[in-house]
């Protein structure tokens, strides 16, 4: 049975108290392991060694010689793929065809991105004149903020964690990792590729442990950490930012989401199905990107359902490694009886329930696992909380609409605002809706297709910020601008 230790300074170690909770596998509920506990002196630990690697060989680093060492690291991780996979497979219970395809190449990708992005930004520079004819030239040079807390959820574990950890360590910062409890594996297994490429100890740090009152919290409110970076739940986010204010630490935060889907008659139907099932249902609905409210026009409307109905009855859930295996289970038995509760609630408000609403049956060695099925309602009020809030399960409510401005008002009608999916083939409808509908991220005949250079992040109550490209940069650096007066 494994034991997961925290990364602290270059070195795996337990925690002082000897507190352990258990890693267990989603797919039947086995033990996986044993993790770490970390609490104040682990989070100590951390920050101290973070802080001491920005005081050496680290924070002096010439962005080349950074640049070649997050080459090294996407390239260790690619050589070492297969234990990635199987780590991340075995914590959360993904398809081993959506893990490979997805979350171990992206948990390379972002060393690479983020290395050519701090490689190729300039900074601004401006001249000017002074009345006493003297001339200026001002510079703005890119300062690491520091020591980065970096908390990560559970559903994308390495590549949400990367997503956070490649830029600020391309930008020069140190950082103390809080991977979610529930999936601790691969930041752990990042920490043996950090000392194998050659990272200077203290700069990548790995703490295990809960939320409140516990690791999670102790980091967040850490007075030596410069700056925090967060995906998760929004409520949390709120507590994370009360922490943040004291000694006013600058956040990044990308947060929960009720993304609509919105398909207009006009669009290439076959397309629409394909993109709003996976938008719906991939990575058993875990996706914060994910659509649980799908808008359809009136004359496809019956037509829409009847295909998806189609689409969520082919994803055979079963063991990540079966190639037949469509959909995987949730994360734990936890998040289940959430996801389950709000099936019943749907019962209960009087939904049609299209397909699903319940519990697969499974062989009898995968029963304890945390399954669930792909499950598509119509008929329920807008104002229900299955349209109103946040599920995090593979389930959509499906509603017709007969007008654009209707399509985009219900879209926008929610606290949050992720992203949205929208089919059409008409052009300038395409751009009027995605002017209009306030999100981080319109998707226009596509879902989840991610160019790394573009922004990312949420509106509203779905995040604080945004990361992706250049825009990482501006929160995991500082500008200095220098003032000569040379003449
Ligand atoms: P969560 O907020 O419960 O936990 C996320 C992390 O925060 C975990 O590591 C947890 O231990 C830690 N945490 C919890 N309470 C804390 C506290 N008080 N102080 C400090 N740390 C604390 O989220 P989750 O259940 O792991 O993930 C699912 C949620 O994440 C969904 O709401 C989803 O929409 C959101 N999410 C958003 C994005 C995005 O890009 N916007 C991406 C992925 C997930
Ligand atoms: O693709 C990304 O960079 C990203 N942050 C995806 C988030 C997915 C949420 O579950």
């Amino acid at each position: 049975m494994k034991k997961f230790l925290h990364f602290i300074n270059g070195e795996f170690v337990a925690s002082a108290s000897g507190k352990t909770f258990e890693d267990r596998n989603p797919v039947d509920g086995s033990l996986i392991g044993t993790v770490c506990e970390g609490g104040r002196p682990e989070v100590d630990a951390a920050v101290a060694a973070a802080r001491a690697a920005m005081k050496g060989p680290w924070g002096q680093m010439p962005i080349t010689q950074r640049v070649e060492l997050l080459y090294k690291v996407a390239d260790e991780i690619n050589r070492r793929f297969d234990d990635f996979l199987a780590a991340e497979v075995a914590d959360t219970g993904k398809p081993v065809s959506l893990a490979s395809h997805i979350d171990i190449p992206r948990g390379a990708a972002n060393f690479k991105i983020f290395a050519d992005v701090i490689k190729n930004v300039p900074t601004e520079t401006f001249q000017m004149s002074t009345p006493d004819g003297g001339a200026v030239l001002n510079y703005a040079l890119r300062k690491p903020r520091g020591v980065v807390a970096v908390v990560c959820p559970w559903n994308l574990p390495l590549l949400l964690m990367t997503w956070k950890v490649g830029p600020a360590l391309a930008c020069g910062n140190a950082v103390v990792v809080k991977p979610s409890e529930e999936t601790p594996a691969t930041a752990t297994l990042l920490g043996e590729v950090m000392n194998a490429v050659g990272i200077p100890k203290g700069v990548y740090n790995v703490v295990h442990g809960l939320g409140p009152d516990s690791a999670g919290e102790f980091l967040t409110a850490h007075p030596d950490i410069d700056a925090i970076t967060f995906t998760g739940e929004t409520r949390t986010g709120e507590a994370i930012m009360g922490a943040a204010s004291r000694g006013l630490r600058p956040v990044s935060f990308e947060l929960g989401g009720k993304n609509a889907g919105i398909v207009f008659a006009d669009a290439d139907f076959d397309a629409a199905v394909e993109g709003i099932s996976r938008a719906a249902f991939a990575n058993c609905g875990q996706v914060c990107l994910g659509t649980e409210r799908v808008y359809v026009e009136r004359p496809i409307f019956d037509r829409f359902v009847a295909a998806l109905k189609d689409k969520a009855e082919a994803l055979k859930p079963g063991l990540p490694g079966e190639k037949a295996t469509g959909i995987g289970p949730l994360i734990s038995q936890e998040h289940r009886r959430k996801v389950l509760g709000y099936y019943a609630k749907a019962k209960d408000e009087g939904a049609t329930v299209v397909t699903g609403g319940g519990v697969p049956e499974m062989p009898h060695a995968l029963q304890a696992g945390s399954w669930v099925q792909p499950t598509i309602w119509t008929g329920l009020p807008e104002t229900s909380p299955v349209i109103r809030e946040e599920i995090f399960g593979p389930c959509c409510h499906i509603a017709p609409f007969d007008r654009e401005e209707e399509a985009v008002a219900l879209a926008n009608d929610t606290p949050y605002g992720l992203c949205t999916t929208v089919w059409t083939g008409n052009l300038g409808r395409a751009h009027r809706v995605a002017a209009g509908i306030d999100v981080g991220i319109a998707w226009i005949n596509s879902w989840f297709l991610r160019d790394l250079r573009t922004p990312f992040g949420g509106s509203k109550q779905s995040g604080i910020g945004r990361e992706g490209g250049v825009h990482s940069l501006e929160f995991y650096t500082e500008l200095r601008n220098v003032c000569i007066k040379y003449a």
